[in-house]
């Protein structure tokens, strides 16, 4: 499938404002691959693809997670997981990308990974900062995002477990890997 029919397919699964993030993500992502050397068509192909799970029904994601020997964890906790790891899948099945590279920056886009490759980077932290993205401290991330991928990756998953922290949710224990592992490469 060629990119416009590719992105015709993603506008069709979400609301109009879903789009327009999507649309932010694959900016972002195309800038912070040039920013940072980064291959910018893989991080756009990713971008398109990122959230197409999002507004799915959430026992058709925990379904695909059921059945195709996704992680099991994941249904543990937040349902916010979910459609990273169904992303990638139908990705894979669906749109047949087979690029391993694009599929693990779906597939880690919201909790992260130890050893994020720079792909994951880009998209998890387009993901965070695009355009339309407006909470406490985004402009922090955008300002570390002009000499670090990885500080500005730290600020935004400190973001999101500050906000789990304060609703009281369980924290993904990769989550907290992730911002360890990141913490260590920029020592
Ligand atoms: O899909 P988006 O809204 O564009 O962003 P995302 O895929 O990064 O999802 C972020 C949401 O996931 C955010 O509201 C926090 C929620 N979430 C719930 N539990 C966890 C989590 N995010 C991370 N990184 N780790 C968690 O354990
Ligand atoms: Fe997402
Ligand atoms: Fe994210
Ligand atoms: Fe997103």
């Amino acid at each position: 499938m060629n990119r416009e029919n590719l992105m015709a397919a993603v506008k069709e699964q979400m609301p109009e404002r879903r789009w327009q993030h999507t649309l932010g993500v694959m900016e972002t992502s195309v800038m912070l691959a040039e920013r940072f050397g980064g291959d910018a068509v893989k991080a756009d192909i990713a971008a398109i693809l990122h959230d197409y799970c999002k507004y799915w029904p959430i026992e058709e994601q925990a379904k695909i997670i059921r059945e195709n020997g996704l992680p099991q964890d994941l249904l543990a906790f937040d349902k916010e997981l979910w459609h990273s790891h169904a992303g990638a899948f139908i990705a894979k099945t669906q749109f047949g990308i087979d690029d391993e590279e694009i599929l693990d920056a779906i597939r880690y886009h919201t909790s992260g990974r130890e050893r994020m490759t720079q792909l994951d980077k880009i998209v998890c932290l387009a993901d965070y900062m695009e355009p339309g993205r407006d909470f406490p401290g985004v402009d922090f991330i955008r300002e570390l995002a002009k000499s670090s991928l990885e500080k500005a990756l730290i600020a935004g998953f400190d973001s999101t477990i500050s906000f789990l922290l304060s609703k009281g949710k369980r924290i993904y224990p990769l989550t907290i890997l992730t911002r360890n592992d990141l913490i260590e490469e920029v020592q």
